[in-house]
């Protein structure tokens, strides 16, 4: 028999741990389980100096001190931890038992009262996660946790595979002759617009609608075939991942065509503008991996090696929008001067990198000092504008219907929860708006819409009063729905006593 002697940190100490060959892949796991101080619902995940999990088992690889793994206990599984329906049990039988008092007593104890309130408004927390349940937090099978949990992959360009989009493809380019009904057409034009009525394929069909009922075919000399190729090549460049997906940077194009024809911009900026600012929406978020800057800086990560921390994401955006500009089949500038190209290109970085929200202050600061004296000839005021109805559109779901709106707080919740568990599970730091413990629908976007959406859609009011009826009223009306929320859940957390 050969004795094994691993060398791993745990809980910031570095163990030792020896076992004999002999042992069971039971004992073996039983054993880190206890040096981790963990108890049998725990998922424990060996890592080793790569950042590879190592399956925990007898023939785990010998190590030495300096090449020490690291253990972590990443999750409980939840069995053995009550769910909502046995808390339905556990308040009926709580009922049967306030009876029998009430009959014997004559009243309700204080101490019951207590109690009933606490299984209230446990029950209600535990209500409002599981019907989150796509978050992953409640399994649905008990199949290997830790397989379960393994690490999400940083990037999944792939996901949505070869053959999927070709079919999506193949289906665009059947549609694509179809005319759009004119309701569609005018629905396009208002954030009442619903996305998620339509299939990608369809999607492909509004986008190129968008395109043509601005003119940009004819403008640019842009070939309807050169079109649709750079539409299909943008939509495989959005990654399948729950908030930065194509559906977002369709509903963001969308958005800013709307604001296109519900103000004048039509008529104040020129159509190679307009053109930028339709394009810089469409490509905004292109090969968007689901973690934001503060992670890929955190992490060291490729992007942030190659942009060397500033703004990672958004450079990474606008240089695989202009890849794509590059193919000739998808180059939709390919028939512009080089004077306007150039132009073109340095309107669509600038709009593009403005996204990004670490910069929100400093641009919304910049639209307001020009506001007041804004001029319509000024180069750098129309610059100015343009990012800032970028940002708009970036930002504006709770403009849409609330039934829209809320599903698309839901996706971002999600990107949002796998991006703080990637964050724990590599021991970097957390962003408290991403953790789920932490979280609520109500109080996030209470502050959100009081904090940014308002300040930043008044300021675009000032300029384009006709804006009122259709981005600030709805967001007003988010608002309350969201503070009454809040409120109810504040209650919930602290009972009034009688
Ligand atoms: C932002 C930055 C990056 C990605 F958690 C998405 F409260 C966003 F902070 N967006 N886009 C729309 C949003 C919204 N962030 C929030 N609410 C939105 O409606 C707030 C977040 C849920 C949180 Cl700003
Ligand atoms: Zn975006």
């Amino acid at each position: 028999m050969t004795t094994k002697i691993i060398h791993f940190q745990v809980n910031g100490k570095l163990e030792k741990a020896e076992f004999g060959s002999d042992c069971s892949a039971e004992e073996v796991t039983d054993l880190f389980r206890a040096a981790a101080e963990a108890g049998p619902h725990h998922v424990l995940k060996m890592y080793n100096r790569e950042g590879t999990v190592m399956k925990i088992s007898p023939r785990l690889e010998a190590n030495g001190r300096e090449s020490y793994y690291r253990l972590e206990v990443v999750a409980s599984d939840l069995q053995g931890v009550a769910k909502a329906s046995d808390l339905d049990d556990m308040e009926h039988r709580l009922q049967q038992l306030e009876i029998r008092v009430l009959q014997d007593v004559g009243g309700t104890p204080d101490t019951m009262s207590e109690l009933k309130s606490h299984v209230d408004s446990f029950k209600r927390k535990l209500e409002s996660v599981e019907h989150l349940s796509w978050i992953g937090l409640f399994k649905d099978d008990n199949g290997d946790q830790r397989l379960a949990m393994s690490p999400p992959k940083p990037r999944t360009p792939q996901l949505s595979s070869q053959e999927e989009r070709q079919k999506v493809r193949r289906k665009f380019l059947n549609i694509s002759s179809l005319q759009v009904t004119e309701e569609v057409r005018e629905l396009l034009k208002t954030p009442i617009f619903d996305n998620w009525q339509w299939e990608e394929a369809e999607m492909l069909v509004l986008l190129q609608q968008m395109f043509t009922s601005l003119d940009f075919l004819t403008a640019f000399h842009i070939e309807l075939e050169v079109l649709q190729n750079f539409l299909f090549e943008v939509y495989c460049h959005y990654n399948n991942i729950p908030f930065h997906n194509f559906q977002h940077g369709f509903c963001v194009t969308q958005m800013m065509y709307g604001l296109i024809w519900l103000t004048d911009v039509r008529n104040k900026l020129g159509r190679t503008d307009l053109f930028i600012m339709l394009t810089s929406a469409l490509c905004h978020d292109l090969d968007h991996p689901g973690c934001n800057n503060v992670y890929q800086i955190n992490a060291q990560t490729d992007l942030a090696l190659r942009y060397n921390d500033i703004s990672p994401l958004e450079n990474h955006h606008c240089a695989v929008a202009f890849g794509i500009l590059a193919k000739p089949e998808c180059n939709i500038l390919k028939n512009v001067s080089s004077e306007q190209y150039r132009h073109i290109r340095g309107g669509m970085i600038k709009c593009i990198l403005a996204t990004d929200m670490a910069r929100h202050n400093e641009i919304l600061n910049r639209f307001r000092s020009i506001q007041s004296v804004f001029d319509f000839s000024n180069k750098e005021h129309k610059e100015v504008l343009m990012n800032i109805l970028l940002k708009v559109s970036d930002i504006s779901n709770e403009a849409r219907p609330m039934a829209v709106a809320e599903q698309w707080l839901d996706c971002l919740l999600q990107e949002f929860f796998n991006q703080s568990d990637t964050e724990k599970q590599k021991g970097l730091p957390v962003s408290p708006f991403m953790d789920r413990d932490k979280v609520s629908k109500p109080s996030s976007q209470t502050s959100f819409i009081r904090f940014v959406l308002l300040p930043l859609f008044s300021e675009l009011i000032k300029l384009f009063p006709c804006l009122e009826q259709h981005i600030l009223e709805p967001v007003r009306t988010a608002l309350e729905y969201y503070s009454v929320m809040e409120e109810a859940s504040r209650d919930e957390e602290a009972p009034t006593k009688p």
